[in-house]
């Protein structure tokens, strides 16, 4: 059974790990979702482009793409190219030995659905730097514990990236590509936001609580940063996540979801004011859709419907795509729905 960590409170227990994610790769407005939450739902003047992937339709009647068909788990982390023209796919198996992993990291062609094998130096997915010339993920340390790597594409050198003994995730580039963020476990049991700057080495800590701090993403504008934050456990079941941004002048942060629910991974659209991310709000505790929160930080728009888990989601930098991980199919596999045009989603309050 290959566990992954994502909707994990405490990874630390897991000896596998995968799936992290980053969309504020974004340095520019795009049109898609401009001012109000029906910007969204804006018919497209244009053609629907020629797709390599197979069609669907989700319970919620948005159209979405298939972009791996693995029978085993395969995962994007927030893993597109800049230039929307390459996906990082990432999937690990039981290796021969006990403990052991055997990994499979592809860089897919999105236009051609060719795949470039990157197995022998990556072990995850994670998002491409502004630039295209790294990749950052979180891998596997000798104390069996993990730490941030940035792989340079150019010359396939990987390099650690203020590395520490404890557990450290799920990273991603500011919009100029001068910083990386990602969360670890410095302080025991609490996991916390740190950031990282390229050219002086210089580590500043930029949340402390007890709570799970995990998945930030600088907004386009590199004025602020999401978050969420795993704020306990439900009674009957599951984990309450929130929603957090952090003024990245002021250090001010604004909570923005209150429930109990699992509300998390929050990616910003290219607008830096939409926020996707997932939640269980709308059925079984455990099992998560997609949302999108409007400017307004009431409005909700519901994506997807069903019975099972999609996650990771992240906007393309051009607007056009949600990519995201989904269990529909029994593994976990990479999907994306086309927000150009979308007709689909619906709005209304996320707890109905
Ligand atoms: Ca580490
Ligand atoms: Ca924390």
């Amino acid at each position: 059974m290959i566990q992954l960590m994502h909707r994990s409170a405490h990874p630390v227990r897991r000896r596998r790990y995968l799936p992290l994610i980053a969309a504020a790769l974004l340095p520019t407005l795009i049109s898609c979702s401009a001012e109000a939450p029906e910007d969204l739902l804006e018919p497209s003047a244009s053609p629907e482009a020629a797709s390599p992937f197979a069609r669907q339709t989700d319970p919620s009647g948005c159209v979405i793409e298939q972009i791996t068909t693995a029978d085993h788990d395969e995962y994007q982390v927030q893993g597109a190219s800049v230039d929307g023209r390459l996906l990082l796919t990432a999937a690990s198996r039981e290796g021969p030995a006990e403990n052991d992993s055997v990994y499979e990291v592809y860089e897919v062609d999105l236009a051609t659905g060719k795949k470039t094998d990157l197995s022998h130096v990556l072990q995850n997915s994670g998002p491409y730097s502004p630039d295209g010339r790294f990749i950052v993920v979180a891998q596997a340390t000798d104390n069996g514990k993990t730490d941030i790597f940035e792989y340079e594409r150019a010359t396939g050198e990987l390099r650690a990236v203020a590395s520490h003994e404890e557990w450290d995730w799920l990273p991603s580039y500011s919009p100029d590509g001068r910083f990386i963020l990602f969360n670890s476990y410095r302080v025991e049991g609490q996991s916390d936001i740190h950031l990282f700057e390229k050219s002086t080495g210089t580590l500043t800590r930029l949340t402390d609580d007890p709570g799970y701090d995990a998945h930030a993403q600088f907004s386009s504008d590199g004025k602020r940063i999401l978050y969420h934050r795993q704020q306990g456990m439900r009674e009957e079941g599951g984990y309450i996540f929130d929603l957090f941004v952090i003024d990245a002048e002021t250090g001010q942060t604004t909570r923005l979801t209150d429930g109990d629910f699992e509300e998390s991974y929050p990616a910003w659209a290219p607008d830096g004011r939409h926020i996707v991310f997932s939640s269980d709000a709308g059925g079984n505790h455990g099992k998560h859709n997609l949302y999108v929160l409007a400017p307004d930080g009431e409005t909700t728009i519901r994506l997807t419907e069903g019975d099972w888990s999609d996650s990771y989601a992240f906007w393309s930098r051009d607007g056009e795509y949600i990519y995201f991980n989904s269990d529909r199919s029994g593994a976990t596999n990479v999907y994306r729905m086309r927000m150009d045009g979308i007709d689909c989603a619906r709005h209304g309050d996320l707890r109905t």
